[in-house]
């Protein structure tokens, strides 16, 4: 089918910037805006929903949640403080959240006054952001919503002639505000977009391509999510062909692929994840407080979207005053430990094509072809098979962070291992060195799974 505004590829983009995305592997999402101050309490109740939806939820009058700008003093904040807890986590990339639904945006823009500078303080807070991570090496994404709960112009769907106009007005402000973040701050390196799937977007797929080929005209290399685009008749993320749009698939969201699915690994994606149970804006109650996920959950999931070729965003939700909760910071310095560990078999890491799912944790490759075994889920009887691609044999094993770790063959290619984990270091990894099978197939053990 001819799409005028369908995929621009069929095959993942191999340039630098692209493979540099793809080898992070584990990203900081932050959601900060107005929403950090109420953290999903208004009026001394708790509201057990996501906080950054309070003001829907609680139905709050516009006016009054507008209030909360001047309110909105950065007492405590220091964006060298948080791009030291990216360095703590081990993220190679941050995805800041630059406008919410709320519209509130955390740069002076132009195109409106429902922004940071016309808080107390007036920071850009956005560049001192980008700043800090950029000196640490650590790249910045932007995160954009396009749906606007405050914008006079928007429209959920688009019912007659004059929802069509004022929504071309809305597509026309969000352009210009895209265009000004492009301009400010021209490091940015990818854009992920959120609040694309209500019917008036889904009716304007030229203006999501539109934005795609403003953005890479300006920004060379920049990197942008599938959920940005809808192609001619309205299919979101992969076009009317099967052809992906954008430059990776963004569509799990506080969930993960089966681990099996290996057909994942055909497409660059990226998982995104809250670390209590649903919220992505700080949430002060104990329903969020309650179920904060553990730092070797955390690894898991990491392991998890590694070995299906997949990055893995995990979000924070800093506090109104700027300040980090001390929580998620502890959890990503328990998260980053493992990584400086074992990191290796992370960065720059992805599928092992020819190892099932091994179901006690995950297998992962290197780019030079190194796989690794990250045992994220130990058996109680302390020990694990390996079932190595047909024709390979085990030659040797390291353990991470230790040494040689002896194994034993059972069959051809089936090998055991006894491991001894230890909850205060989290997953064991093991690097697998590999060799051919030394005997000629005719001498092949009889496999006691198979009856004959
Ligand atoms: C259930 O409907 C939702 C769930 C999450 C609608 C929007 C979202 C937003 C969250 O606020 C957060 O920004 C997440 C990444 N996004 C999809």
């Amino acid at each position: 089918m001819d799409l005028k505004y369908g995929a621009s590829r069929e095959k993942p983009r191999e340039d630098a910037a692209m493979q540099r995305f793809r080898s992070h592997r584990v990203g900081q999402f932050i959601h900060w805006g107005l929403y950090s101050l109420p953290a999903g309490r208004w009026e001394g109740k708790d509201v057990e929903f996501a906080a950054e939806f309070l003001p829907r939820v609680a139905k709050i009058p516009q006016q009054r949640w507008e209030a909360l700008a001047k309110d909105f003093t950065l007492a405590d904040f220091d964006a060298e403080r948080w791009a030291d807890t990216a360095v703590a986590l081990g993220a190679r990339y941050m995805t800041i959240t630059t406008k919410h639904h709320d519209g509130f945006c955390l740069w002076p823009s132009a195109h409106t006054d429902f922004h940071m500078g016309n808080t107390p303080s007036g920071r850009d807070v956005l560049g001192e952001l980008v700043a800090a991570y950029e000196a640490r090496g650590i790249d910045v994404n932007f995160y954009y919503s396009v749906l606007d709960w405050r914008h006079p112009d928007w429209r959920f769907t688009l019912e007659d002639d004059a929802d069509s106009l004022a929504f071309a007005r809305y597509l026309d402000f969000a352009m210009k505000q895209l265009e000004e973040l492009a301009e400010r701050y021209p490091s940015v390196k990818g854009f992920w977009f959120d609040g694309t799937w209500d019917e008036s977007v889904k009716a304007n797929g030229w203006w999501t391509w539109e934005v795609e080929r403003m953005l890479k005209e300006r920004i060379p290399g920049v990197v942008v999510n599938s959920r940005l685009r809808a192609d001619d008749f309205g299919a979101r993320h992969v076009d009317s062909n099967g052809a992906l749009m954008g430059d990776y698939e963004s569509g799990y969201e506080r969930r993960l692929p089966e681990p099996w699915d290996h057909g994942v690994a055909e497409r660059d994606w990226e998982a995104c994840m809250t670390i209590p149970q649903a919220s992505w804006g700080y949430h002060q109650g104990p329903w969020a407080q309650a179920t904060l996920k553990h730092p070797w959950d955390v690894v898991d999931m990491i392991a998890h979207c590694t070995s299906l070729g997949g990055n893995f965003l995990l979000n924070f939700g800093p506090r109104g005053d700027g300040s980090m909760a001390p929580a998620e910071v502890g959890i990503a310095t328990k998260v980053g430990e493992w990584l400086s560990v074992n990191g290796e078999a992370i960065y720059g890491c992805g599928f092992a094509e020819g190892w099932d799912y091994p179901g006690w944790g995950y297998f992962t490759r290197s780019a030079t072809g190194d796989v690794y075994a990250v045992v994220t889920r130990a058996p109680v009887s302390g020990r694990i098979r390996l079932q190595l691609p047909a024709g390979m044999a085990l030659a040797g094993v390291r353990l991470l962070g230790s040494g040689e770790h002896p194994f034993k063959r059972l069959a051809d290619s089936l090998f055991e291992m006894v491991i001894a984990g230890d909850a205060s270091t989290g997953p064991l990894v093991f690097a697998l060195e590999t060799s051919a099978l030394a005997r000629p197939s005719s001498e092949k053990e009889p496999n006691p799974d198979v009856l004959d």
